[in-house]
Parts: C-alpha cells; sequence; structure tokens
C-alpha cells in the first residue's frame, strides 16, 4: 500500500515536472513569447502550470534542485523565479516543508489587479451575478468620494463574484457615466471593459477593516453569520487625476489575504 502511494505520489510530482518542463521549453523556443532572462522564462511557466492546475493550489512544487536539474539552470535563478511568485502571492514557503501552490487566496495589496486577472492566475473560474447594473445619480457621499458634481450620471453594478460556484466576495461599484456610459459594457470584468476605453485606472487607495458579517452578506457568500469579513473600500484614478471607480467590496474572510509589503523610508 505504501509502495503504491509512493509511486502514486511520484507519478504526480513527474507530471508536473513535465508540464512545467514542457512549457519552459515553449518559452524558450517560441520566438513570439521569448524572454531573454531565464528566471523570468521560468516565472511564466510555473504560473501557466498554476493556471492551467497542472499544480493544484496547496500541493508542493519540485524541489530547488529537482527544478534545476530538470530545466538545466542554475539554482539562483529557480531561486529568483520562485522569490517573485511568493511575493506575488501565487506560492507559499513553509520553513522546511518546501513551497507550495498558496491555497488561500493571496492579494499583495501593492498591485492594482482586478478580481477576475487575480482568479484567473490562479486557474480559477472567476464568474459574477449581478443584483444591479443600471445608471442613475449620484448621491451626495458618493460625489464627495468620486469628486463628482451633484446631478452627475453614475453606473452602478452589484455583484456577487465568485470562483466557480464559490461566492468569494460581494462588490458595489460606482462609475462616473462620462468614463462608463453603459453598464451593459461590463460583461464579466470591470477592469476588461475601462481598459477597452483605455480608462484602466492606474493608482487607487484602498481602506480596509475587519468585520463580522451580516445575516445578509453571510447568506450570500455562504458562510454562518457572524462571521469574519473584510470590508474593502477602493477609490481607483486615473493618471490625470479623476476617479473611475468607487467600490465597496465584503470579502470572505476565511479564504483571503491581504499582503503589504513594507519599507523602512
Ligand atoms: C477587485 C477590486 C475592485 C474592482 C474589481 C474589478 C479589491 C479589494 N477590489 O475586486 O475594486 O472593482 O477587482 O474586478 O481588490 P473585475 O475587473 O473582475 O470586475
Amino acid at each position: 500500500m505504501a509502495a503504491c502511494r509512493k509511486w502514486f505520489v511520484i507519478g504526480i510530482v513527474f507530471g508536473m515536472e513535465t508540464a512545467l518542463a514542457a512549457e519552459y521549453r515553449r518559452l524558450c523556443e517560441s520566438p513570439q513569447t521569448r524572454q531573454p532572462l531565464a528566471y523570468l522564462r521560468l516565472r511564466r511557466a510555473i504560473r501557466t502550470v498554476v493556471e492551467h492546475r497542472d499544480i493544484e493550489p496547496g500541493q508542493a512544487l519540485p524541489s530547488e534542485r529537482d527544478l534545476s536539474q530538470a530545466l538545466g539552470l542554475s539554482r539562483v535563478t529557480v531561486r529568483k523565479a520562485i522569490a517573485g511568485l511568493v511575493e506575488e502571492g501565487l506560492l507559499t514557503q513553509r520553513h522546511g516543508a518546501g513551497t507550495f501552490v498558496a491555497e488561500r487566496i493571496v492579494k499583495p495589496m501593492s498591485r492594482l489587479t482586478s478580481f477576475t486577472e487575480d482568479l484567473r492566475a490562479r486557474g480559477l473560474n472567476p464568474r459574477s451575478e449581478f443584483f444591479e447594473r443600471g445608471i442613475g445619480e449620484v448621491t451626495p457621499e458618493e460625489a464627495m468620494a468620486m469628486n463628482l458634481s451633484p446631478g452627475a450620471a453614475v453606473v452602478r453594478l452589484h455583484r456577487v463574484r465568485y470562483a466557480g460556484d464559490e461566492p468569494l466576495a460581494i462588490e458595489r461599484s460606482v462609475v462616473p457615466a462620462s468614463v462608463l456610459p453603459d453598464p451593459m459594457l461590463v460583461r464579466d470584468s470591470l477592469y476588461e471593459a475601462l481598459e477597452r476605453r483605455n480608462c484602466r485606472p492606474r493608482r487607487a487607495l484602498q481602506r480596509l477593516r475587519a468585520v463580522s458579517l451580516g445575516a445578509q452578506h453571510a447568506r450570500l457568500l455562504h458562510v454562518a453569520t457572524g462571521s469574519a469579513g473584510l470590508s474593502i473600500e477602493r477609490r481607483s484614478f486615473l493618471d490625470d487625476g479623476r476617479v473611475v471607480e468607487f467600490t465597496s467590496s465584503w470579502y470572505r474572510g476565511d479564504i483571503y489575504d491581504f499582503v503589504a509589503e513594507l519599507h523602512t523610508d
């Protein structure tokens, strides 16, 4: 039985290593994707195998030594590739145990990414259910937060955000109609819709608060009333200082880690 399990584990590791080696070789050979720096090529190959679920969340990556042997790279290069992905939150390292694909969704606070991008990068399937997708007049509170004149038109999106069938967050976004004139332009991703209009946010201010989820939010997120949640408010800006979104979100605390890198000066 133990021998069987050993071969099973070796089979998984071997399959994963083969997928990674094949992807790495593809990146080396393809002129379109040719990236001269080996550690960046490896980083990209690891991202792709995680995205394609050749390595599942929680599963260990082959050791640094095995990777450097299988790919003909120095251990310094492998280490550098992995360090970047740990910083991005895609991989986690446990002292003495190795490197794993992150199980919780680790979201670096320093990068202005969208829900859709974060999930796709982990091989998950982002999906939304809309409660509201309409156009209306700005409220006094929104006008203050977004620097809009009273009476300005805004698009409102109220969504539950899922990974496959699992609800992860509830989001209420307000976007000036001068930036996004029609709410139907948002299909799966708000940021993709803004990108298509050359209005993707470049900078954001975010406020994060621990909350215990009330009955209504808890029901939508399929957790018990009173469970831990994160209430997040994001105001995003264009280069010229205009506010493009004012989003209030409630994220499940049992799944998400928000991580910030700090410097002394
Ligand atoms: C994230 C943002 C939210 C943004 C959304 C766009 C946080 C806390 N919030 O959920 O402000 O509106 O992404 O995602 O990260 P989308 O492009 O998939 O609609």
